[in-house]
């Protein structure tokens, strides 16, 4: 079985994140952000990989360290977790629609951190949560996962249906992404010989 736990604690956060690529995606996440936990929810339940996150926060702040210091550590989860990262798709995409929103996810588990952020998110809040969180989220954990991470909104009005598309579609693609192939289950995916 494909798993890691990773705490990481700081003056900001606790976070403790608990990973099973081989899951089913089933998930417990309770961050104490309601909206992200409901991304987070996403994220496991269309990668198939099962997900416990638990997190405190500087929330007398704002939510952004809380959700940022989740990305770090579940990044760091998904590395420990794929190990060498033998036998593994490597590559993952998806086209999402969600209503009036569509986002396109393509992904590398390459271990060149980059994101390529191509997403308007027309409304400052959904609920409570400050929309510019979602990169936020997503720059870290492509850079501590090293992800070479592109996400591009193709259309979409409503905020919560993109950002919504934008997990489900980066959860689709990771599903693929770290996948065995089974026609080449002993090879790390590189002509390097290493990922
Ligand atoms: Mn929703």
């Amino acid at each position: 079985m494909r798993t890691a736990q990773v705490s990481r604690s700081t003056a900001e956060t606790e976070i403790s994140v608990s990973v099973n690529l081989d899951g089913s995606g089933t998930y417990d996440n309770q961050t104490g952000v309601g909206f992200f936990d409901h991304m987070l929810d996403q994220l496991s339940r269309h990668s198939l990989i099962d997900m416990t996150i638990r997190a405190k926060g500087d929330y007398h702040i704002d939510d952004h360290h809380t959700v940022e210091d989740t990305g770090i550590a579940l990044g760091q989860a998904l590395v420990q977790a794929l190990g060498d990262k033998r036998g593994i798709n490597r590559y993952g995409e998806c086209h999402l629609p969600m209503d009036d929103a569509q986002v396109r996810a393509a992904l590398d588990l390459s271990a060149r951190p980059f994101l390529v952020w191509n997403v308007t998110l027309p409304t400052a809040k959904i609920g409570t949560f400050d929309t510019e969180l979602v990169r936020e989220f997503f720059q870290a954990l492509a850079t501590h996962g090293g992800i070479t991470l592109h996400i591009d909104q193709i259309h979409g009005v409503n905020s919560h249906h993109i950002a919504e598309a934008a997990f489900k579609a980066v959860a689709r693609a990771l599903r693929t992404a770290v996948d065995v192939d089974p026609r080449k289950a002993d090879a790390v995916p590189s002509t390097k010989g290493a990922l």
